[in-house]
């Protein structure tokens, strides 16, 4: 029996086949799940649509999380094919490019610590409200995307870090209302790994190298493997687990000096 037969997952934050989500996605899929995509922008649309169609899905939706309305908008577009589903998964983080850089003191601004809330926290609670009505009344999941940065300062990550924090905390506040309904909520904590997101980000080659020197498996971890975890969180045999932080990181956040 495969992991996720009969299951239905909406999946928020695939821009290319290195994407966490996209790791996810093709897990997902591996274990019998039917899929629905959402894309942040016009640019990102053919590509996830080429990527839905290889995955078995023809459903994409337009997503900018910034926009209520276009999060409200998803969830009228998915009634047109599914009367409820299963899964939520968020793969989605942002703060201005030069937040990320230098000393979090000279770098951060209000308006950079506003967007990189309001992108990757906030809009994990904005999405799951909307697809709450659609989760009731099943073994329902939803699982986001953390970085140890959220529990440990790490140079440049910066406001991004405090960030992963409040999403970290969303996740336990979201698992406490959602519980009494069914509705599991967990993230991954995931290692380094090179996606759009960490490309062109200083110093990422020396976070990636210092992961293979001190983590206990000694190399980096895949999307492939965040996948599976993701699909594991998201079935029926993780039941009982749910506003849980699960490293999926080699070892590397167990260790001290090595
Ligand atoms: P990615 O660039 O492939 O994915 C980031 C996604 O965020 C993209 O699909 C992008 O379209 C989406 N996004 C950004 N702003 C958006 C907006 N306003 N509306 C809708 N979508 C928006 O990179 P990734 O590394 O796969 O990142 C996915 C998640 O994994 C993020 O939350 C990231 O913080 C987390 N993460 C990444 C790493 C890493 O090293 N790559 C490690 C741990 C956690
Ligand atoms: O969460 C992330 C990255 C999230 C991210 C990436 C970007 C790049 C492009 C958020 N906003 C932006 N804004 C942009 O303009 N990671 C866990 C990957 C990452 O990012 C780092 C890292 C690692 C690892 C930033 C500094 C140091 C290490």
């Amino acid at each position: 029996m495969s992991l996720l037969e009969g299951k239905r997952a909406l999946i928020v934050g695939v821009a290319s086949n290195r994407s966490i989500a996209y790791g996810i996605a093709q897990a997902m899929r591996r274990e019998g799940a039917d899929l629905a995509f959402t894309y942040q922008n016009d640019k990102l649309r053919g590509r996830v649509e080429k990527f839905a169609a290889e995955l078995g899905s023809d459903i994409t939706v337009p997503c900018d999380v910034s926009s209520d309305s276009e999060i409200q908008k998803v969830f009228e577009h998915l009634k047109d094919h599914w009367d409820h589903f299963d899964i939520l998964i968020h793969s989605v983080a942002f703060a201005p490019r030069e937040q990320l850089e230098g000393a979090y003191l000279d770098s951060v601004t209000r308006e950079g610590f506003l967007m990189a809330h309001e992108i990757s926290s906030y809009s994990f609670t904005a999405l799951a409200g909307a697809a709450r009505s659609m989760m009731q009344g099943r073994q329902g999941a939803m699982l986001t995307l953390s970085y140890i940065g959220a529990v440990r300062a790490m140079p440049n990550y910066n406001v991004m870090g405090v960030a992963k924090a409040s999403l970290e905390a969303n996740v336990r506040y979201m698992a406490s209302d959602l519980g009494p309904e069914g509705i599991r909520v967990n993230a991954i904590s995931a290692g380094p790994i090179r996606t759009l997101a960490a490309s062109g980000i200083k110093g990422l080659r020396g976070f990636l190298s210092h992961v293979e020197e001190v983590s206990p498996l000694r190399r980096n971890v895949t999307t492939g493997e965040v996948g599976n975890v993701a699909a594991f969180l998201c079935s029926d045999f993780a039941s009982a687990v749910t506003g849980e932080i699960t490293y999926v990181d080699c070892g590397y956040s167990t260790v001290g000096a090595t």
